[in-house]
Parts: structure tokens; C-alpha cells; sequence
């Protein structure tokens, strides 16, 4: 299957007529299918051999689901703990994967110490001096970094566009470019990605966490801070239908000025979705197929990571655990690692490319 009939096949004729210059105009960087990841966990990276499998099976790339977050690395103060990290990473060298880093500077998953930092200067030096670290420790061997993750707000509005986060609350706005610009010191060739969510709903505020999100990067683009591509994270609620051509003049435009494009978090939030197996799966991976090709419509994707491989561990049921008791299936393999709709979509659209 290539890319235009992936595309074609999951947009109505109207719609796939409108898309087609757009089509044309596609980023065309980089051969072969699209490479495929997922989040991992890492104690059954190394206790589970047929999660092990499963990685090695499906995967090019991998990402912490933890462990090189604030709560994970800075227990304290003083500490930096990179036992998850490193095991992660050695993990992904002795089988000849490519490791993402995620997060450098978030709202979420931050040490209670934290709050006691009490000025700019402090939320300055303990930002910079975090990224030195970590960035520094895993130079040349993390080629790409979530420097920034969710900096919009959930309901941007023109006064207040961007996400309170301690590092917002000190900083403003300009602790994006501060991160950016410490990442790319301590690791010139690191790609640096700033990764949100949220984009493809159709409502107001989907349309506005777009919006926001496109001024500020166009803003950082100006003042000439090193950003070389944003991270879509796709957890696609399934109770609104995706805003294909909203996500999709999205993309084009992210991708005319310049930016790379990767697809970080994809799963699909199952809650209001049918119960029995088989139509809640085809459900989940046509869902997915309408956001992937979306997408692709308008760029070539550099990854898909999906947030976790198999429905066995996923974040899902902390937040959206379904009414009829049962498990949540938002992600390509099952709880036992047999593969599901969804992975012959990724398979499909990542090979579309090739
Ligand atoms: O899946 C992650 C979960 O295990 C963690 O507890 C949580 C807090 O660290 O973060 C989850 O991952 C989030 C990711 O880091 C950023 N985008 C949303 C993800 C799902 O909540």
C-alpha cells in the first residue's frame, strides 16, 4: 500500500480530493518506512521475555514511559538517579535501537521539592543545571529529546496561552527557549522536539490548542531558539470524531516552516467504546487510521511511537477506566502480545511511505 491509497482509504472522495495538492507538497525527508516505537516500561524490559519479544518483534525506536522525569531522576534535591535511564538505554544499545528522551521540562511528574523553589533565578539555574546533566550524561546516544512537553495550556486563550507549570510560574514563556537553548548547548546534535496533545479534536478548544500552539512556535522559530521538529502524542479520545482537516492544515503548516513531525504517544482511549472485542479493536484501529493518515496527508512522519506496546501496560485505565469493568484495549498488541487492528494500521501507514 502506498502512502496516497493509505491516505485515500480512509477519507471520504470529497475530502480526499481537497487533500490531494496538499498530498503533493509533502516533507519527503527520509527513506524506508517510518520508524515504529513504543513507551517502555523497564522492569519487564528485562523480567518478561515476551514483552521482550514484543519490542524486539515491532520496534525501532523506544522511550522511557518513565524514569528520565523529575519524579524519577531528582528524589531529592541533590540526587540525580539514573538507574531507569541507563537500563533503557543499555537495553536499546544491545539491540541496535534508537532511545528518545522524554522530558526535560514538564508541568507533570515533579518532585514535591520542587516547590520549594522560590525565584527566577533559583527555576533558572536548577533548569539549566538539570539539562547539563542529563542531556550532558547521554550525549550522543539519545539523538532526540522531548525538551519541552505540553507547554499549552488545556484551554489556551490569548492571555494566558501557555500551561502554569513552576517553570511558567518564574519564567514565563521564556523557559521554553531556556530549555531549548541549555539542550542544544549540551548536545549540539541532539533533535529537539516540543511535544503536546490535544490537537485533533473538533471544538473550540481543540481549534484554539492548535492555534496557540502554532504562535508559539512560530515565535521561537523568530527569536532563532534550536527547535527541529514537534511531537504529536495522539491519546485520541474516542467519544468526538478526529478533525482530519484541521489536523491536517496543522501538520502542512508545522511542516512549512521547516519542523519535522513525530507521531510520540499514539494510543486510543477506549471508555466510550463497545464492549465486546472484536468491534471495540476495529473501532480503536480505525481510529487510529484516521488521525495516522491525517497526518500523513500533509508530512512525513519521522516515528509513530504508540504509549506502551501492549494493552498488559498501559496509563489508560488510571484515568479512563471503563464502565463496564472491562480492561482497556487503547494500544497495537493485546495483554497477551497477540497483535490487533490497530498494528496492521501502523504497519500499513509506516510502510505507506517506503
Ligand atoms: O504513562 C505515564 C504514566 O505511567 C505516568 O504515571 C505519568 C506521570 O509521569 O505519565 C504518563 O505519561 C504521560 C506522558 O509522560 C506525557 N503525556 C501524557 C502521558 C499519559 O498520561
Amino acid at each position: 500500500m502506498d502512502r496516497r491509497d493509505f491516505v485515500l482509504g480512509a477519507l471520504s472522495t470529497s475530502t480526499a480530493s481537497l487533500l490531494a495538492p496538499m498530498a503533493a507538497r509533502a516533507n519527503t525527508r527520509g527513506k524506508g518506512p517510518i520508524p515504529y516505537g513504543a513507551a517502555v516500561r523497564t522492569d519487564p524490559l528485562y523480567d518478561d521475555p515476551a514483552y521482550q519479544k514484543a519490542i524486539l518483534d515491532y520496534c525501532q525506536v523506544i522511550v522511557g514511559e518513565g524514569g528520565l522525569k523529575w519524579i524519577d531522576l531528582r528524589p531529592d534535591r541533590h540526587i540525580f538517579d539514573f538507574t531507569q535511564p541507563d537500563r533503557q538505554l543499555a537495553f536499546a544499545e544491545a539491540h541496535g535501537l534508537e532511545m528518545r528522551g522524554h522530558t526535560l521540562a514538564w508541568h507533570g511528574a515533579m518532585p514535591d521539592w520542587t516547590e520549594t523553589i522560590a525565584s527566577a533565578e533559583e527555576a533558572r539555574n536548577e533548569l539549566v543545571s538539570h539539562i547539563h546533566t542529563v542531556v550532558g550524561r547521554y550525549k550522543g546516544r539519545i539523538p532526540s529529546w522531548d525538551v519541552c512537553n505540553e507547554p499549552i495550556a488545556e484551554r489556551p486563550t490569548r492571555n494566558a496561552p501557555i500551561r502554569d507549570s513552576i517553570w511558567q510560574r518564574h519564567l514565563g514563556r521564556d523557559y521554553i527557549e531556556l530549555a531549548l537553548r541549555t539542550t542544544a548547548a549540551a548536545d549540539p546534535a541532539a533533535r529537539l522536539v516540543i511535544n503536546d496533545y490535544n490537537f485533533e479534536q473538533p471544538t473550540d478548544e481543540g481549534r484554539a490548542r492548535r492555534k496557540f500552539f502554532l504562535d508559539l512556535i512560530r515565535d521561537l522559530k523568530a527569536r532563532g531558539a534550536p527547535l527541529h521538529a514537534v511531537g504529536i502524542q495522539g491519546h485520541i479520545q474516542s467519544d468526538t470524531a478526529i478533525d482530519r482537516s484541521g489536523l491536517t492544515a496543522f501538520v502542512a503548516e508545522i511542516d512549512a516552516m521547516g519542523l519535522g513531525v513525530l507521531v510520540t504517544e499514539l494510543d486510543v482511549i477506549d471508555k466510550p467504546l463497545p464492549g465486546p472485542e472484536p468491534e471495540r479493536d476495529a473501532a480503536v484501529a480505525n481510529i487510529a487510521k484516521q488521525f495516522l493518515s491525517a497526518i500523513g496527508a500533509a508530512c512525513r512522519p519521522e516515528a509513530v511511537l504508540t504509549w506502551g506496546i501492549s494493552d498488559r501496560f498501559t496509563w489508560v485505565p488510571i484515568w479512563f477506566t471503563r464502565d463496564d469493568g472491562l480492561p482497556n484495549r487503547p494500544l497495537p498488541l493485546d495483554a497477551d502480545y497477540q497483535p490487533k487492528p490497530m498494528m496492521q494500521v501502523i504497519q500499513d501507514f509506516t510502510h505507506s511511505f517506503g
